[in-house]
């Protein structure tokens, strides 16, 4: 099958054959309809943390199941579904906490790029490929693990449902799962690309009175006004806290660091409320450690969170959000920019890296 491989960081991915062998107990094979192209791409790619490679990128995806192995349980073929990147083993001590999202062998997994029993199915030559996050949906095919293969009503279009896969489920878990926040409450988004969004979109439905989108880019905040944000703040014009603090009488209840940017972490707490809380989306450089101005930032009992896919029960949340999408009550088409071929896969990430998407998507099928 073709695939688009990462061999180097910060070169080009590579379009080539790729061999993939049968799925094996509790996976499952999938033919991929289309991929997402999400900002933890280009973390890989540019090499702030490191991955196994070569890999087969791409993490964002939905496709038809093509054939079960040996034990899966609750799927069939013909079943469409979107690739979580938290498929879980359902054994370990975690797991057996409830706390499959967190799941220790999925943990394990995930930075050697193998799927749960800590192999691949991909390889070219025999020499093998690394899988990204237990997905690798810049393919034309992949092997997951069935508990990372969730089910879809049919009538959903896969390739806005790939989308749910990670971007959208992120932000609509830190939102509702996370930070649940409340009616009448004020949030601020520190960027608003494919991910942030999506939390612009889920304060929306949680009934947030004010939500304050921030970013560098006057494109992404007009996006970000369509989505539902009530006052766009351009970080490149003056300092975003004092704005934020002016509009919102004093600072919002949550905010969301989407960027990955230590500094911009800084900013959202200085622009939270005596109480609030702010939650890091953004992956920040894996040596990042972060100064506090402790009596400024934490000393009115604010709390700091990670937030993110890891919030969602998947199982659970994208069934749930691919049937508020399809109730009109979440936007999905708006946030795709432009698609592109499985061959133009290094045109969408350089899109992605100028800032002119919110979300592209890849069809392996063109
Ligand atoms: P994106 O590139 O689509 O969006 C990032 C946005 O931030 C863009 O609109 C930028 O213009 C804007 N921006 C950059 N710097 C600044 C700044 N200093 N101030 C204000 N705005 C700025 O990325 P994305 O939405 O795909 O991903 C965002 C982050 O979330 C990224 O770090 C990604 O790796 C992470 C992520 N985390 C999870 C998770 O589960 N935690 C899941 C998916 C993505
Ligand atoms: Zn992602």
């Amino acid at each position: 099958m073709r695939a688009a491989v990462l061999h180097q960081v910060k070169q080009p991915l590579v379009v080539e054959d790729v061999d993939i062998a049968d799925p094996g107990e509790n996976e499952v094979l999938v033919r991929i309809a289309a991929s997402g192209v999400c900002h933890s791409d280009l973390h890989r790619i540019h090499g702030d943390f490191p991955s196994p490679l070569p890999m087969v990128m791409g993490h964002e995806g939905a496709g038809v199941v093509e054939a079960l192995g040996p034990g899966v349980a609750g799927l069939e073929v013909g079943d469409h579904v979107v690739l979580s990147i938290g498929p879980y083993c359902g054994h370990c001590e975690v797991c057996a906490r409830g706390k499959t999202s967190l799941c220790e062998v999925s943990a394990q997994a995930r930075p050697l790029g193998t799927l749960l029993d800590g192999s691949v199915r991909l390889s070219k030559d025999g020499e093998p490929r690394s899988h990204h996050s237990f997905v690798s949906s810049f393919a034309e095919y992949a092997v997951a693990p069935a508990s990372g293969a969730v089910p879809i009503r049919k009538d959903a279009p896969l390739d806005m449902a790939a989308l749910v896969g990670c971007g959208v489920t992120t932000g609509v878990a830190a939102v509702i799962n996370d930070a649940q926040v409340r009616t009448g409450e004020r949030v601020a988004v520190f960027g608003c690309g494919g991910v942030g969004l999506n939390v612009v979109q889920a304060a929306v439905l949680a009934g947030a009175e004010q939500i304050v989108a921030v970013d560098l880019l006057d494109t992404k905040l007009e996006l970000a006004g369509e989505f539902g944000a009530t006052h766009l703040v351009n970080a490149s014009s003056g300092d975003p806290v004092e704005q934020i603090r002016e509009l919102t009488r004093g600072g919002v209840d949550h905010a969301f660091e989407v960027i990955g940017s230590p500094e911009v972490v800084l900013q959202a707490m200085r622009s939270v409320a005596p109480g609030g809380h702010t939650y890091v989306i953004g992956v920040l450089p894996i040596d990042t450690e972060l100064r506090l101005p402790w009596y400024e930032v934490m000393g009115r009992r604010q709390h700091l969170q990670m937030a993110g896919f890891e919030g969602a029960q998947p199982r659970a949340d994208i069934p749930r959000v691919i049937n508020l999408y399809m109730a009109g009550k979440l936007k999905l088409d708006e946030l795709v920019s432009r698609t592109f071929a499985l061959d133009e896969v290094n045109e969408a990430i350089g899109a992605l890296e100028r800032g002119e998407v919110a979300r592209s998507l890849v069809y392996p099928d063109r």
